[in-house]
């Protein structure tokens, strides 16, 4: 048992990580790079240490020196957030190794999961739904995919098996173009993983994107939290989220069915600690598995809004051998949370990152409106870490309530120095497809434009000089009223003596 836990992570995530070991009671050991001396997380930590330089490679992607300042500092878990060394079995099976517990699956888990051609076979086989395509063949080489393609049926997909995330994803229309796509997807992959493998999959048209949050403790206890609809997103990176989805809505049979699915995917590699089940969701209804993430994801904030519980701290709970606080009978979900990623990010100009010193900020409050971020006034947003600044997450009884109130919190919302994507969440509030919820994994990039509206970029410097011109003038004026007080203070005193006169 454990009661100080290093965080192998950085940035809002680091911050939201520390705040669960706080209310646990558990001492916070921080680590960071140089370009973090100054962050939120080692400001707040009982202990920090140095890394090494900024760049990834040189400091949170350094398992062993992580691992020698857990035992150096007597941490007792090790939680390694989302990303960096988040989903390595090689670094889980280290920390065990090592007497310290790893916040989050066993190595094994880690493993079966994190080849996506491996995972669909395995929970195939446990009798979950995936996509027609290449599953329970191994790994193929070129002419074994040509062959098998026809009967798949085209538009498929060619996936690499070490991705997630679309890296080395391509799309083949015909057999005609396989060859060559096939190449430039292995190509791609063994360049971002060192894996050349691909598999195939039928191209699932008009996709949502849907994800069930899962649970699991070390007594083969498995429970779901309700689902997370993602379609909202530019390039595979998600920009908006929000729970329930809007196309389950009150099907709470398709929603059950999909959380035993997850469930049943889960328990199919002996799933403990929090993790995510993938799924794409067809106009018909049909859903089928894509991928597990074995981690805490950045969007599990909107679980922890509509049903109560805190992830995190249930994390821990686990990994300290705990039982699981609840059956499945016991999880509700009540109202509705939306969360816009804040990310310093130019939505005028193709989502460029913006770095620089954020100079201001002002943040929104208020009933059901909370904010992860690792960010103050006077931080500086580097490019070495990803664009997410915060996180920007609503809660209402209704989704109608909960748009309002995202509407509320954006306008509320003040960011001085750097560029950020809230004009990008604002016009989305205001799109009625998306008020409708009618929204697939197309949406932003085919059907939404930052150009309706306050498109016109070239005019905001010229709007900027008018209002500071007429602030200036009305400080100008103010002032001077100030200067001819006397003029006032006279006419106030004849005021003075007419009232007196009148009272007599
Ligand atoms: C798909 C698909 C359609 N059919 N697979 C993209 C990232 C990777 N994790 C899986 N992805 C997709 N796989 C089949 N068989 C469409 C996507 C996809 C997508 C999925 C989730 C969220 C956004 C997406 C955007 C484009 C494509």
């Amino acid at each position: 048992m454990f009661n100080k836990v290093l965080i192998a992570n950085r940035g809002e995530i680091a911050v939201r990580i520390l705040r669960a070991c706080r209310e646990l009671g558990m001492q916070v050991v921080a680590v960071y790079s140089e370009a973090d001396r100054q962050a939120l997380h080692v400001r707040y930590a009982d202990e920090a240490y140095l890394l090494g330089p900024a760049p990834s490679r040189e400091s949170y992607l350094l398992g062993d020196k992580i691992i020698e300042i857990a035992k150096k500092s007597g941490a007792g878990g090790i939680h390694p957030g989302y990303g960096f060394l988040a989903e390595r079995a090689d670094f889980a099976q280290s920390c065990f190794d090592n007497k310290l517990a790893f916040i989050g699956p066993k190595p094994s888990a880690i493993a079966a999961m994190g080849d996506k051609r491996a995972a669909r076979s395995t929970v195939s086989s446990a009798g979950v739904p995936v996509v027609p395509g290449t599953e329970g063949e191994g790994d193929l080489r070129d002419d074994e995919l040509l062959a098998i393609a026809p009967s798949i049926g085209f538009p498929l997909l060619i996936k690499a098996s070490a991705g997630g995330g679309g890296k080395g994803m391509r799309e083949a229309r015909s057999l005609a173009e396989m060859p060559e796509l096939i190449h430039s997807a292995r190509r791609e992959a063994e360049a971002s993983f060192g894996n050349g493998n691909v598999y195939l999959e039928k191209v699932i048209e008009g996709a949502r994107h849907i994800e069930i949050q899962i649970l699991g403790d070390h007594f083969n206890n498995v429970i779901f939290l309700g689902e997370r609809e993602c379609s909202i997103q530019r390039r595979h990176q998600k920009l908006l989220e929000e729970s329930p989805s809007p196309f389950i809505g009150d099907d709470d049979e398709l929603r059950q069915k999909m959380g035993d699915v997850a469930v049943r995917a889960a328990q199919s590699v002996g799933y403990t600690n929090a993790g995510t089940i993938e799924f794409l969701i067809d106009k018909d209804r049909n859903f089928y598995f894509l991928e597990m993430n074995t981690r805490l994801q950045v969007e599990h904030p909107l679980t922890e809004f509509v049903t109560g519980i805190d992830i995190v701290k249930e994390q821990i709970r686990i990994a300290r051998g705990r039982q699981l606080r609840y059956t499945q009978d016991n999880i509700h979900m009540n109202g509705w949370a939306i969360e816009c990623r804040i990310n310093a990010e130019d939505p005028y100009n193709d989502f460029l990152p913006s770095t620089g010193k954020i100079s201001h900020i002002l943040q929104p409050t208020g009933p059901g409106v909370r904010i992860d971020t690792g960010v103050y006034p006077g931080f500086e947003i580097s490019t070495y870490y990803d664009s997410l600044i915060s996180k920007l997450i609503v809660w209402g009884e209704t989704r109608a309530e909960a748009i309002l109130r995202m509407r509320r919190a954006l306008e509320e919302y003040k960011i001085i120095g750097i560029r950020t994507n809230i004009p990008f969440h604002q016009n989305l509030m205001d799109s009625h497809r998306f008020m409708g919820g009618q929204y697939d994994t197309r949406f932003v990039e085919e059907r939404f434009s930052m150009d309706n509206g306050e498109g016109n970029r070239e005019n905001q410097p010229e709007i900027a000089a008018i209002f500071a011109t007429l602030v200036a003038h009305r400080e100008y004026q103010l002032a001077s009223n100030i200067v001819q007080r006397g003029i006032r203070d006279t006419s106030n005193w004849k005021w003075l003596s007419r009232w007196e006169r009148m009272q007599r």
